[in-house]
């Protein structure tokens, strides 16, 4: 049994200043890590290093570069991240290592993710943490788009040779919020979501979080939505913020 946990990276940099580091925030969420019992693939997401990069060079998930010396500006940026990451782990006693996707995964024209999976299963078998990223990853037709760490974090859980049983997202928000910003406690469909979610005009926020639940919705773990503030609670097995399940 695995679990897969996303820390966003809002939750562990100072997104309004290029590659700052929230020292405080990452190391409170290293030791939390330390606690966890059981195997345990880390994900984190892009916050001042990947998304800054990638902005300053017109690369997104819709459109690529060409420029090797662009692709390699962003997967450098998250790699210096990845670097702040695993620092924090090892100080909290974490034997974590790097799984990179550049270098690993790929998409399909459609968009459609491969993540070849060898090197997390067997780092998982011999004891250690990987932890994977956001990052530039080469898309057939078009270059090298960004891949968000929720990508990845799906592509992990519906591997069938992890066996996924639990997935963590942590996010700056305390979970999925209703109108009234209010935490919906479960989400079964996605009808459910979208009503509370709000109507046509859902601002980019909101549409993002629908279309994460719908991801989310599909997998065959459950997966919790929720703050830092929920981080020790999910770690010791329990369920802070939003439970997504399909039914
Ligand atoms: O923060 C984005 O990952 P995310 C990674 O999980 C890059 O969406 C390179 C911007």
């Amino acid at each position: 049994m695995t679990t897969v946990l996303k820390l966003g990276g809002s939750v562990v940099t100072e997104k309004e200043s290029p590659e700052t580091v929230d020292d405080a925030a990452l190391s409170r969420a290293a030791d939390a890590v330390a606690d966890f019992d059981g195997g345990l693939v880390l994900v984190h997401g892009g916050g001042s290093f990947g998304h800054h990069a990638a902005a300053e060079r017109g690369v997104s998930a819709e459109s690529g570069t060409r420029s090797a010396a662009d692709a390699r500006a962003i997967h450098d940026a998250m790699g210096r991240l990845n670097a702040a990451v695993l620092d924090a782990l090892h100080d909290a006693g974490v034997e974590a290592l790097p799984v990179r996707p550049l270098s690993l995964a790929s998409r399909d024209a459609d968009g459609d993710l491969t993540l070849p999976t060898g090197s997390v299963a067997t780092m998982l078998a011999e004891g250690f943490v990987p932890v994977l990223h956001g990052d530039g990853v080469v898309q057939s037709g078009s270059g090298v788009t960004v891949t968000s760490g929720d990508d990845l974090v799906v592509a992990l859980a519906e591997d069938g040779a992890l066996d996924v049983d639990r997935v963590g997202l942590c996010s700056t928000v305390p979970g999925v919020l209703d109108g009234d910003g209010n935490v919906i406690a479960r989400i079964e469909r996605f009808a459910d979501a979208a009503d509370a979610l709000g109507g046509s005009d859902a601002t980019d926020v909101t549409g993002g979080m629908a279309a994460k639940v719908e991801k989310l919705l599909a997998l065959g773990a459950p997966a919790h939505v929720f703050g830092p503030g929920g981080l020790d609670e999910f770690v010791a097995g329990g369920s802070p913020g939003t439970v997504v399940r399909g039914e």
